[in-house]
């Protein structure tokens, strides 16, 4: 098949889903159009089955907001028509879904049929899109999608309360390249992150309030009052400032090392001890799985899809969210035993191999396959 993917080109997980799936589709023969206003950061461009084709935005002055999706449905509609592209697979509705409708409806008017797979991945739903301002064109663009996806029944039962759905919404979940994440790395040591009798916790995110890093850095300080321990906190945002200072008033400055937006996470999370993901909202908890693929026990609320990902008292705990002394115990509880440990260890990587990609990406490829099966009927 020639797919085109839509996706936000950066280190979030919508991004990174959408990359990873359009790699392995290229591997399994399919030739994969990546459109997008920047190559995505985990796209390596090595294979003739994979393209990447940059939608440009000029700048104008009098517009007081450069209309990206205006932009996005004319290269889309440039894209099919040259490459012959027979699927579209947007990942987040907004404003991807929107404008992908726009483009193919442009196209109908030369006789050409694209349909649109929709992927919904959280805070398109979750945050942005059921805010009143964008609902009505959110409802619309997945109600006008040839198939919807959610990456978690969770998401899927929010999209149906908070949306009016006249379609069917597949669960995919998130997956992973069970190759890439593994405990330990040769050529790389522990020695450089921590000392060996020291911890490691790690969390990684986008650093957004949802993600409520302060809470990260509230159970590392009880944890490290116990045993020595070390945390690493990998990604950029806007609360980085807040914690560094969190960081500074609690004098734990000395035993947290920034990464910034890393490309390395792998090797990080192989050295991991604990994970932490205490969020707000979240539909899947890509992280999260990638922490447990690679042998790293998981501490997270309970909100959303970290239920379907994080199984409690095997793979790590869930608490309620900002349960800030449940998350403090069970923490404690994993990391105080080496036995014990071991066996978190060993769960989490055993629970992770549920999503792994070889199993979920051929169920995209049966929507596909569907999708445009009922288009020729139709
Ligand atoms: O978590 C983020 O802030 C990034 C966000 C995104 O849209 O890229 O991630 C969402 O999609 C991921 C991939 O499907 C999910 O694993 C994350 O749970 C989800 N984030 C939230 O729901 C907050």
């Amino acid at each position: 098949m020639k797919i085109g993917i839509v996706c936000y080109p950066t280190f979030g997980g919508s991004g990174v889903v959408a990359t990873e799936l359009g790699l392995e589709l290229s591997k399994r023969g399919h030739e994969i159009h990546f459109i997008t206003y920047n190559q995505p950061v985990r796209l390596e461009l090595i294979s003739n089955n994979v393209h990447y084709h940059e939608v440009n935005v000029p700048e104008y002055p009098l517009f007081h907001y450069q209309p990206y999706e205006l932009a996005l449905s004319s290269k889309l509609v440039d894209m099919v028509k040259l490459h012959k592209i027979e699927i579209l697979h947007v990942h987040y509705a907004i404003p991807h879904a929107y404008a992908a409708y726009m483009a193919k409806k442009m196209l109908l008017e030369n006789d050409i049929y694209v349909p649109i797979v929709t992927t919904l991945h959280g805070t398109d739903i979750t945050l942005v899109g059921s805010h009143p301002f964008y609902r009505p064109a959110v409802t619309f663009s997945i109600n006008k999608s040839d198939a919807v996806t959610a990456v978690s029944q969770s998401l899927k039962d929010d999209t149906l309360r908070l949306f009016n759905i006249e379609n069917d919404i597949h669960v995919v979940p998130n997956f992973i390249d069970l190759d890439k994440y593994h405990e330990g790395f040769e050529g790389c040591r522990r020695g450089m992150l921590a000392q060996d009798h020291e911890k490691i916790i790690t969390h990684i995110s986008n650093l957004r309030a949802v993600k409520r890093v302060q809470d990260v850095i509230k159970v590392f300080y009880n944890i490290q009052k116990v045993m020595p321990a070390k945390l690493m906190l990998v990604g950029e945002g806007p609360e980085r400032e807040h914690i560094e200072m969190q960081c500074q008033e609690l004098g734990i400055m000395d035993k947290v090392i920034f990464f910034g937006k890393s490309n390395e996470i792998d090797k990080i999370l192989s050295y991991s001890d604990l994970f932490i993901l205490p969020s707000e909202s979240e539909s899947f908890g890509l992280a999260a799985l990638e922490a447990m693929a690679s042998g790293t026990p998981v501490i997270s609320s309970n909100t959303g899809g970290l239920p379907e990902v994080n199984i409690q008292g095997v793979s790590g705990y869930l608490s309620d969210v900002g349960d800030i002394e449940d998350m403090t115990k069970n923490a404690i509880h994993i990391l105080s035993d080496d036995n014990r440990l071991r066996s978190f260890k060993d769960n989490a990587r055993k629970e992770s191999l549920k999503f792994d990609l070889h199993k979920i990406v051929p169920q995209y490829e049966a929507i596909y396959q569907d999708t445009l099966a009922k288009c020729v009927v139709s």
